[in-house]
């Protein structure tokens, strides 16, 4: 069997795009070498060095910040700062956006998520890295509003890294979603899940539904649906929910069925970030056959207003998000 590298991936697909300059791949190979320094971390986390744990800082959002959320956020943030291909870093660890210097700069925007779900690390469960790249909207050096808030339609490129029982690079250009394997004997990504689909349809729902007293009735009345009995429907769905926003939605991808992040009556935007974590796998999803809205409006048209702007998320196959707008749309 033909083994095709990341790396040849990335080429093939740049020899046959007309006016490619080859910066595009490079800025994948830099995101490509920080994935591998945070999966040798997380593999080796608990021996050895002590990288388990809480660093003693909060973040914007008022999360406690775990040592390997500080790794990983630095690591991303060197090797594509020093990139040369990008002219602003946002984070869901930085309260501003990381300017890069004029002379340093290049014409991409690169977004990330540096660890997510990263309060499962010290539990061995699988965790993950969220980007993606933007390219640089407004003329001359400045950065301006109009490179930092874009729609995420406008993405050039998304993907994410799971830690799990294997690392897993998955991403889109707007030409398919690829999945990558990390052989860690090689230190090499290779090509194992081509052109990913996400089914039609599936069996399982994923809630975090220890919320439900702060649902509004008609959330609730969805999740009342999905528990229901009825053979022809497929029903009651099955609940699966780890809690961990990369391989909650790496299952939905491969599997089908849906995950949601509502927003209730405490926090009527949810807890996940627009373009953080909802916009990157919207993008993805769409790419694979599926859907992503906040309940009213497609994630990828939402224009958002601020950086670390919140949203509720209903993301997956097309019959369960189609469902979302039965039992939510105004
Ligand atoms: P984080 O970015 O601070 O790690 O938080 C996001 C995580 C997601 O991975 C996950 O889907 C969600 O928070 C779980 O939230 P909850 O504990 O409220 O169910
Ligand atoms: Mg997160």
């Amino acid at each position: 069997m033909e083994r095709i590298t990341l790396i040849q991936h990335l080429r093939r697909r740049q020899n046959m795009a007309e006016g490619a300059t080859g910066e595009f791949t490079s800025l994948m190979m830099e995101i490509l070498v920080a994935a591998k320094f945070v999966s040798l971390q997380v593999n080796n986390a608990g021996l050895g060095e002590d990288i388990l744990g809480l660093t003693g800082r909060v973040n914007i959002q008022g999360e406690e910040v775990q040592k390997l959320d500080e790794y990983a956020n630095e690591i991303f943030t060197k090797l594509l700062g020093n990139s040369g291909l990008i002219c602003a870093i946002t984070s869901e660890e930085y309260d501003k956006p990381v300017i890069i210097p004029p002379d340093q700069a290049g014409k991409y925007v690169f977004t990330m998520d540096p660890l997510d779900g990263s309060s499962n690390i010290d539990v061995n469960v699988s965790i993950g890295t969220i980007f993606s790249i933007y390219r640089k909207q407004s003329p001359g050096n400045e950065v301006t509003d109009d490179d930092l808030l874009q729609k995420g339609s406008q993405q050039v490129a998304s993907g994410y890294i799971v830690y799990g029982s294997s690392t897993m690079f998955v991403y889109t250009s707007g030409e398919g979603v690829h999945g990558f394997t990390l052989d860690p004997s090689l230190g090499e990504f290779f090509l194992s899940h081509s052109d990913i689909k996400i089914p039609e349809s599936g069996t399982t729902y994923s809630i975090n539904e220890g919320n439900i007293e702060t649902w509004e009735e008609p959330q609730k009345n969805l999740v009342d649906y999905m528990k229901e009995t009825d053979k022809e429907t497929q029903r009651p769905y099955k609940l699966r929910y780890i809690g961990s926003l990369v391989s909650d939605f790496h299952r939905t991808l491969l599997k089908g069925g849906i995950f949601m992040y509502p927003g209730d009556q405490k926090n009527p935007q949810g807890k996940l970030r627009y373009a953080f974590e909802a916009a990157p796998l919207a993008f993805i999803v769409e790419h694979a056959g599926g859907k992503a809205t906040n309940g009213q409006t497609r994630i990828l048209d939402i224009q958002p207003s601020e950086i670390h702007q919140r949203t509720p998320l209903f993301i997956g196959s097309t019959r369960e998000v189609d469902l979302v707008d039965r039992f939510l749309k105004k």
